[in-house]
């Protein structure tokens, strides 16, 4: 067999090839959204104010114990987070302490995962974990750190199984510019990331005079959002000075869609917004940012509970929805024949009635009637042109048909428009056809 393979620069997918490597023809790969868990997703149960409130109260003893202050670099930090990791641990999720180094000391990412869900659709929660050095950083952030904690502790006691694998994280020097969480995204491999559905952070969510704000980045995460406050009849307002101001910006400077709730700092709350939420107008949504008196009594209690049943409900409205919803396949059945050693040819799937990109994780299957299939090339091309190599000619490979389902990030396109399949026959002798395609989303 002859072989005069042809050069291409194409943007190499990042590939796994679902149950086709050589020559064993694959398994058959049923529907994710039929092995996967629930066919909708779960409600969340309520988070327990007063276990939200405990850990408060640790984490201001801490404080108490270590100087009056949580900060990077100093041991009320390290003691705040080995009282979240050891809650954890306890809990039954995979912990992992990251270390790095930020103005000469020492500073400490915790990591938990949750056992189980695809590990190509990594759902995760998070916030800093730090205070700055004037207190205790109840508010800022110990609200926010005790939520995800409690929301994960749900987790175990429902032992949920999630559709998507849950990821929660604890960020240190976030006060020092985002430093912890901007260390573990940049320590991520690209292969990593891409496997992100989205981050969603909680940075002051308790805030004694508060509003309720929601991030206005990703739609489907804010949409989560919004539902839940709607089911409580309570108004939100974007959050409009979010835009790098926490954690989240971490994440989606590269890239991984984020959303989060936040109650407000140093900004002072309008008379409008004072009618909506009720506080004080003329006053700032929390006057102890930064200061002493960020401790256990500067909490509204009706907003940090609100807000922690939201980071549940965001977990396991997002954490178990089908990964991919019924109806999301695009599929051409036409038969086209593949002339030997010649052109390529392509079929074409138009997809119509979607929002924003296509996913991190997109599914082309495929099945082509060709015997002795190393001759054949095979490219995903997207509807801006941009191509994706799904695989490569190989002389050696003497084995008939090539059918199998190859997952593309195809994050960085959008979804809807005309995507086709490119195959040619790059060698002499034995021919074949494209018999059908299909993507998933
Ligand atoms: N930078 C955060 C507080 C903060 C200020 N604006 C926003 C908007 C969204 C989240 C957090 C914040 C801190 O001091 O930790
Ligand atoms: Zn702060
Ligand atoms: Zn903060
Ligand atoms: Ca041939």
């Amino acid at each position: 067999m002859t072989l005069s393979i042809p050069r291409r620069t194409v943007a190499v997918a990042a590939l796994a090839l679902a149950g086709l490597l050589g020559s064993a023809a694959p398994a058959a790969t049923a529907g994710p959204a039929a092995s996967a868990g629930p066919a909708a997703a779960l409600a969340a149960p309520d988070i327990p104010l007063a276990n939200v409130k405990a850990h408060l109260t640790q984490l201001q003893s801490i404080a108490s114990a270590n100087g009056g202050n949580r900060a990077h670099g100093r041991a009320g930090y390290k003691a705040s987070l080995d009282y979240v990791k050891a809650k954890l641990d306890a809990a039954g999720f995979t912990t992992s302490v990251q270390q790095f180094t930020s103005s000469g000391a020492t500073g400490y990412n915790l990591i938990a995962d949750w056992p189980g869900g695809d590990p190509n659709q990594v759902l995760m929660a998070g916030a800093h974990l730090d205070s700055v050095s004037s207190g205790a950083g109840i508010n800022d952030n110990g609200s926010g750190s005790a939520a995800v904690l409690e929301t994960a502790l749900a987790v175990s006691r429902a032992q949920l199984n999630p559709t998507k694998h849950l990821r929660f994280g604890w960020w240190g020097a976030e006060e020092l510019g985002l430093v912890g969480s901007k260390y573990y995204v940049n320590n991520l491999p690209s292969a990593e990331r891409s496997k992100f559905s989205g981050y969603l952070n909680f940075d002051m969510i308790g805030s004694p005079n508060p509003g309720y704000f929601v991030y206005d980045d990703d739609p489907a995460i804010e949409k989560t959002f919004k539902d839940f406050y709607a089911g409580l009849n309570v108004p939100t307002e974007i959050e409009t000075e979010g835009d790098g101001r926490s954690d989240h910006a971490s994440f989606k400077n590269v890239g991984i869609p984020v959303g989060g709730l936040f109650t407000g700092a140093s900004r002072t709350k309008s008379a409008a917004q004072a009618q909506k939420w009720g506080g004080t107008s003329g006053q700032a949504f929390d006057r102890c940012y930064h200061s002493s008196c960020d401790n256990t009594s500067n909490i509204n209690d009706t907003a940090l509970d609100r807000n922690s049943d939201a980071v549940a409900h965001a977990i396991w409205t997002l954490g178990t929805e089908p990964t991919v919803p019924p109806g999301d396949a695009y599929e051409n059945t036409a038969d086209v024949s593949v002339p030997d050693n010649g052109t390529a040819v392509t079929s074409t799937v138009t997809v119509t009635g979607r929002t924003g990109n296509a996913p991190a994780a997109l599914k082309a299957g495929v099945d082509i009637k060709h015997t002795w299939r190393g001759d054949l090339v095979i490219d995903l091309v997207a509807p801006d042109g941009s191509a994706y190599r799904l695989k490569n000619s190989s002389g050696n490979d003497s084995a008939d048909n090539v059918v199998a389902t190859y997952t593309v990030d195809a994050s960085s396109e959008t979804a809807n428009g005309a995507w086709k399949l490119r195959v040619q026959d790059v060698a002499a002798q034995d021919t074949g056809y494209i018999d059908s395609w299909k993507l998933t989303f």
